[in-house]
């Protein structure tokens, strides 16, 4: 029994080591040039190799402005080279600032997505759009009561059929979403996006302390490969300056037994789970076979529980005797 404890130990102590090494940064992942935008810009005119702009954006030395703090203006800062990457990270260094105080707006939006470079409503960029939308949403346009404050960070999946609706802030298509204070900082603003083996997990370090803080986490959402990245903004009857400083991709480094070389080119986008209202995917119900396997399982597991009953009475009994035989 002794023995047990020591190999316990080892084994927890190995768990724990795991878990830390896989939070603190990996220096195996990579950075994909063709993916990022770092300073400096190197434009050679009106053009940085591998970005597009669209709409008001202009390029400075210091960042890329999607929006300036005026009324009605869209911006856009599209990657050229679709992304074949599985699992990666996007770091975004950005800052929304401008004269307002209480009212200002609409805010950016990240994406991955299949088409680029093509302006509309959902902050700057298409509706109806494949892909993910990773929204920083400065202004409630909900009238109603609401169950979170802005700033807000969300996430939409969508495989081309579904609208964001401004009026409900796209509550009723997110997959997620935390609140974010995320405007008129003098230090630096980041967000991270992780896509590693299906999860999505958004964070943001918006308190200059050089550490992520989670927004939010979502399993089971499937992207397919060769989509693009890109950054775009809105500003209507309120407004704000959209900067974009950085943007960097990071190729994760996964061990290989976790890998997964499934095709991904073909596929639809889609999340298991989504916020209520919507309707949830049930768990699969336990089948038959389930059902009798459950049931062997509980039989071992009885048997066993007897046995050590029993042998733990015939112990007790003996030590009875043994330890009457001493006193008497
Ligand atoms: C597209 O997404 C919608 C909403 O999530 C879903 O109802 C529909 O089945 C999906 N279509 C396809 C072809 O996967
Ligand atoms: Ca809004």
């Amino acid at each position: 029994m002794i023995m047990t404890f020591p190999w316990c130990y080892i084994f927890i102590t190995g768990l724990l080591l795991f878990e830390t090494s896989r939070g603190e940064w990996n220096t195996r992942d990579y950075l994909k040039r063709e993916h990022s935008l770092i300073q400096p810009y190197q434009a050679t005119g009106m053009t940085i190799p591998y970005w597009d702009f669209g709409g008001v954006t202009i390029v400075t030395n210091n960042y890329i402005r999607l929006t300036p703090d005026a009324q009605s203006t869209q911006g856009s800062l599209w990657n050229s080279v679709p992304c074949y990457v599985r699992n990666w990270e996007l770091q975004v260094q950005f800052k929304v600032h401008g004269k307002g105080k209480e009212l200002f707006g609409d805010g950016l939006a990240i994406w991955y997505a299949k088409d680029r470079m093509e302006g509309g409503p959902v902050f700057g960029n298409k509706d109806f759009f494949h892909g993910l939308a990773i929204i920083l949403d400065t202004y409630s346009n909900h009238n109603g009561p609401h169950n979170h404050q802005h700033p807000y960070i969300s996430a939409m999946i969508n495989n081309g059929s579904l609208h964001y609706d401004h009026d409900r802030d796209g509550t009723h298509t997110q997959l997620e979403g935390c609140e974010a204070k995320f405007r008129n900082f003098d230090h630096d603003t980041h967000i991270a996006i992780r896509y590693e083996k299906d999860t999505l997990t958004v964070s943001t370090d918006l308190s200059n302390k050089a550490a992520w803080k989670d927004c939010f986490s979502v399993p089971g959402i499937k992207l397919p490969t060769g989509y693009y990245f890109g950054v775009t903004a809105t500003t209507g009857d309120l407004s704000d300056n959209h900067d974009i400083i950085s943007v960097r991709l990071y190729e994760l480094d996964l061990p290989d037994d976790v890998k997964d070389e499934e095709d991904r080119s073909q596929i639809l986008p889609s999340a298991m789970h989504f916020e209520s209202p919507r309707e949830h995917v049930d768990d699969p119900k336990p089948s038959a076979l389930n059902g009798v396997k459950t049931f062997f399982l509980m039989l071992i597991a009885a048997i066993v529980l007897i046995a050590v009953l029993v042998l733990g009475i015939m112990y007790y009994q003996k030590h009875q005797e043994n330890s009457r035989k001493r006193f008497y």
